[in-house]
């Protein structure tokens, strides 16, 4: 075999086709088993995992010996969620082996978009929060910081959607049926961690009280990792996800009496916590099983970290706290702080001050949102069930934060008590994730400059009072490699060509391209790049739905979890209204558009279903009717998901980013539509405020009320039927629903969306924005005739987004929070 080279930095082969071909073969008779005559396309697919992994292991065991050897401090992110998608292409192109190994396929006969397709999404999670945590991994490993993810190895991630007449339906996902190429099991760095039980007061000779918890269960939990390779060359950091099996102590016992079937059944229990994902997305599910997966991963993942700890410090704590720094991933994480305290004060008997200040130190939480339904609160009675020692805690962090923090700045104010405690007084009282999370943390962020407001002024006013130094802002990004490197070659390509290679680690250089929106010939290339996209996105949608779609038509694009507070049925309306406009007057002259929506709906959120049936059931009416003329079409893709946002991001050219102002908290899907060059139309919410500053105010349609015109709105009191009875459009269209029109011989089936707004008041204030948002699309309709113009504005929108990178939020992070050092990986 020809010798390799070596990269400086990490020591990670740089190989060549040819070197490339011969592992695959390689790995296709010794890993798969089978040979090139009768391999399957997933055998080949695997075959060039393993190859695959053989550069990424020599990363990996570099970046870990590094670590090691220095005795860095790390970052420790704490999330339920991981959206990670497919790691094939990015692997390959963070390996820089992409071009090689699309090379050494086609030279075995193979296309390399059909090994891609050969690989399931890892849909570990629900949406932006997910995929947030999944960029900020790539993220940290591309700027070489220490620093591994910690989650749950669900055997489930989010559900498969179909639509069956228009509704959805919802499968189980095995995204692992077959085993996943990318994750290494670490029987080696199993632990067990405790539920359930009791909690027994005793005094040791001296006097002295104890608690001691008498568990009802033991667990294991399973480090599976998944190597998380950084661009070019830098570390091969690792998202450690935990799966949940029956303790074999526990089983022992109950097998040796006797009990089999006992013993199988605690079996399928302890399995049952990382079974699922759940999929709510913004809402709290507020069940049992839901906090056991939380202190589940939260209690392996501490032990992990202390056992890593104490292998370099033995029992003294002293550096804990400069060396580990754990990020709060929303309060999901939260019980990691009475666990801390537990494992400190119970376990290794430290004071309570001292304790209390480690865990201080420790800990950071940011907040993703605002909206009351998903402020996580648990029951007292069943925290005092699953963890009753962490709710003793819990109690003396509240008693000592009471005391100490809030009785000094407002003596004798029994409401602030009230107001701040960690615990909700009432019938059933409850602990609230959100107090607990800021009180024991050291930072707290919100995701955009004024959600990061609004955390401050709406959500823990009195928390600022008492520690102001404590609230900060990150501004969410996205991972250009995946976003548009790997996803939009074309592009990435031009922009090669035209700004030199350095943007996917430096994308403040996309401004360049500003230089060139102008020029006619690189526009010319910019949009014949968009137009290709277009057309092949419409192979897909006609591939996944049977709808012909034109390519030459406005592809305006909404892609995002399904909730009332996104308005996909603001978007609607306005369908309906250019419809009845084409039908009330046949030459109605737009350019036509093409409404691509990709969605999933909470399974129990049913007025989120009925919405998109309704989307559906229009669809179905408006791409069949003549009359139309091709000027609309309406799709809703099925099974929306990373790897299908990957294809429809590169063909947009309308980006809908449309919540209610005061709701969104950052958005990212705005940022990659941005950075892919479609123009917004947004409200000024989350992100979408920082994407109007950066790209300027004719590069983006904003429309509808600001923060503070939502909340004079409801402060004078909101009455939607004003408006359905003022404008004859909004009351026509909402009307129209009711009928059976959309659905022959069945009226009042649509009227779920009608319903939620007049008769629910419609909070998210769907007909208050409706006559600026059409305002909106008519000004995107008159930009698009003017190709030239249009050329200008979407290339200025690449070219304005370069702060949207996650390095950019890593680097806040850094600064701001984490303070942690970049390491650079040394090659044996
Ligand atoms: C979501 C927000 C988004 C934001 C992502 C990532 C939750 C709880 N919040 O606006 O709704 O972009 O978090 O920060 O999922």
């Amino acid at each position: 075999m020809k010798k390799q080279t070596v990269s400086a930095s990490t020591g990670m082969s740089q190989i060549n086709t040819e070197q490339l071909k011969e592992q695959i073969i390689r790995h296709l008779h010794s890993t798969l088993g089978t040979d090139v005559n009768k391999a399957s396309p997933q055998a080949w697919w695997r075959a060039t995992c393993a190859a695959v992994n053989e550069q990424v292991y020599d990363g990996l065991r570099n970046t870990q010996r590094t670590h090691y050897e220095q005795n860095t401090r790390a970052l420790h992110y704490f999330s339920l969620e991981y959206l990670m998608g497919r790691l094939f292409s990015n692997n390959l192109h963070n390996l820089g082996l992409y071009e090689q190994a699309k090379q050494a396929l086609a030279e075995l006969g193979l296309n390399i978009a059909d090994l891609e397709d050969q690989e399931e999404d890892m849909a570990l999670g629900n949406g932006g929060l997910g995929r947030l945590a999944a960029c900020f991994i790539d993220s940290l490993a591309t700027l070489n910081y220490p620093a591994i993810g910690y989650g749950i190895h669900y055997e489930h991630g989010l559900f498969q959607q179909s639509f069956q007449d228009g509704r959805q339906i919802e499968r189980p996902d095995s995204w692992r049926e077959y085993g996943n190429p990318w994750e290494i099991c670490r029987p080696e760095s199993v632990q067990e961690i405790s539920v359930y039980g009791y909690v027994e007061t005793v005094y040791d000779l001296q006097g002295k009280m104890k608690k001691v918890w008498h568990p009802g269960r033991i667990i294991k939990g399973v480090p599976w990792d998944i190597p998380i390779v950084g661009y070019n060359g830098s570390s091969v950091n690792v998202l450690r996800l935990w799966e949940s099996r029956a303790s074999d102590f526990f089983n022992w016992d109950v097998f040796n009496s006797g009990g089999y079937i006992d013993a199988a059944r605690e079996n399928i229990e302890a399995e049952t916590i990382s079974k699922v994902l759940y999929p709510n997305d913004e809402t709290d599910a507020g069940k049992e099983l839901r906090l056991i997966q939380q202190y589940f991963f939260v209690s392996c993942s501490l032990k992990d970290i202390i056992r890593r700890y104490k292998r370099a410090h033995g029992d003294d704590w002293s550096d804990f706290a400069k060396q580990v720094v754990i990020q709060l991933n929303d309060t999901h994480p939260a019980v990691s702080i009475p666990e801390l305290m537990r494992i400190l004060v119970d376990r290794a008997e430290m004071q309570w001050d001292q304790a209390w200040n480690i865990c201080q130190h420790v800990f950071a939480y940011t907040n993703h949102t605002l909206l009351p339904e998903a402020l996580e609160k648990w029951p007292v009675r069943l925290f005092e069930k699953v963890l009753p020692r962490h709710l003793e805690i819990i109690y003396e962090i509240n008693r000592r934060f009471l005391i100490e923090q809030v009785d000094v700045l407002w003596p004798g104010d029994n409401d602030k008590k009230r107001k701040l405690s960690i615990i909700e007084e009432g019938h059933d009282p409850m602990v609230r994730m959100g107090h607990l999370s800021v009180v024991g943390s050291f930072k707290v962020n919100g995701v955009a400059e004024i959600h990061s407001q609004l955390v401050k002024s709406d959500l823990f006013p009195e928390m600022v009072a008492l520690w102001p130094d404590k609230f900060t802002n990150v501004t969410n990004g996205v991972t250009p490699r995946r976003w548009l490197k790997a996803c939009n070659p074309k592009l990435a390509k031009l922009l090669d060509s035209k700004i030199g290679d350095n943007w996917p680690t430096d994308l403040k250089q996309l401004s360049k391209f500003a230089a060139f929106a102008d020029d006619p010939a690189v526009q010319q290339s910019f949009m014949a790049i968009k137009q290709q996209n277009k057309a092949e996105l419409a192979t897909v949608v006609k591939k996944l739905t049977q709808i012909d779609i034109d390519p030459h038509a406005i592809f305006d694009i909404q892609i995002k979890r399904l909730h009332e507070y996104k308005r996909q049925h603001l978007n609607l309306l306005h369908i309906l209204a250019l419809y009845r406009r084409i039908l009330q007057d046949p030459d109605y002259d737009m350019v036509p558009r093409v409404f691509l929506f990709g969605a999933k709906a909470a399974p129990g959120y049913k007025l989120a279903k009925e919405i998109i049936y309704a989307i559906n059931k229009v669809a179905e009416k408006i791409n069949h009717d003549k009359r139309v003329k091709n000027r609309l079409k309406v799709v809703f893709m099925p099974n929306y998901r990373v790897t299908l946002a990957e294809k429809m991001i590169p063909a947009a050219d309308v980006s809908e980013q449309i919540s209610t102002a005061g709701k969104e908290a950052s958005g990212t899907g705005n940022m990659k539509l941005a950075l892919n060059g479609a123009i917004t139309v947004g409200t000024l919410d989350g992100a979408n405020i920082e994407i109007a500053e950066e790209v300027g105010s004719d590069n983006i349609a904003i429309f509808g009320l600001t923060v503070d015109e939502v909340k004079a709105l409801h402060a004078k009191g909101y009455n939607s039927a004003d408006y359905y009875y003022a404008n004859p459009e909004i009351k026509a269209i909402l009307d129209w629903l009711e009928t059976d029109y959309f659905t022959p011989g069945k009226p009042g089936e649509l009227s779920a969306i009608k319903r939620s707004l007049l008769e629910g008041g419609d909070p998210y204030l769907v007909l208050a924005d409706f006559e600026s948002y059409v305002k909106a699309h008519e000004k995107v309709d008159s930009w698009y005739r003017d190709q030239a113009g249009w050329a200008k504005k979407a290339m200025l929108n690449t070219a304005s987004v370069g702060k949207f990178t996650s390095d950019r939020s890593i680097e806040d992070y850094v600064s701001r929070v984490w303070q942690l050092k970049k390491c650079n990986i040394t090659a044996q």
